[in-house]
């Protein structure tokens, strides 16, 4: 008689702790909106190459509508073996590019222009020359946005690259 009282009250508080640890549910706090990056790619284009040549730079903007920043990392495209991200930085008066190991940073609420002489796309091991009025089809990888694919405008080498010079000295335009 006694043991059944006792496992009854040791029962009732087991009941009595389980009510007192259950949370309610109508209080639990919303879960806070992820945070993204939504990028958009205008103007891309690159500029012709000659024959021989085994590499070319490709130019665009950037813009990053998002709340997240995110990270130009690679790509691919048809045209080349490899696509790398590089930078032009001055090295005893002379313009080197390099490959930007971590990628190409585009802020939240920002853009980043790629452009000759500053950060641009490069196109390695070309399978074939880049002829001015192609469009050569390019697809761009992003750490948090993933693959954003875009289409290249291929320019006529002509084309005026600002702070560049090939060896022939600055010889202005026109
Ligand atoms: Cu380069």
């Amino acid at each position: 008689m006694i043991r059944h009282i006792l496992a009854a009250a040791a029962m009732g508080s087991a009941l009595v702790l389980a009510g007192c640890n259950a949370a309610p549910d109508s209080d639990a706090p919303a879960a806070a909106e992820t945070a993204a990056s939504v990028i958009a790619v205008t103007e891309p284009w690159s500029r012709e190459t000659a024959a021989g040549q085994n590499a070319g730079g490709a130019f665009m903007t950037i813009a990053n509508t998002g709340t997240a920043a995110d990270r130009l990392t690679g790509g691919s495209t048809p045209v080349a073996g490899r696509v790398e991200i590089h930078t032009v930085s001055m090295d005893g008066g002379v313009m080197r590019m390099r490959q930007l190991a971590d990628g190409l940073e585009v802020p939240a609420g920002g853009e980043v222009t790629l452009k000759p002489g500053s950060f641009h796309v490069m196109l390695m091991d070309l399978k074939k020359p880049l002829k001015a009025g192609d469009t050569v089809p390019l697809m761009l990888t992003f750490a948090g946005a993933g693959t954003v694919e875009t289409e290249l405008v291929v320019k006529p080498a002509g084309e005026m690259v600002p702070g560049m010079t090939h060896g022939e000295g600055d010889k202005p335009h026109g």
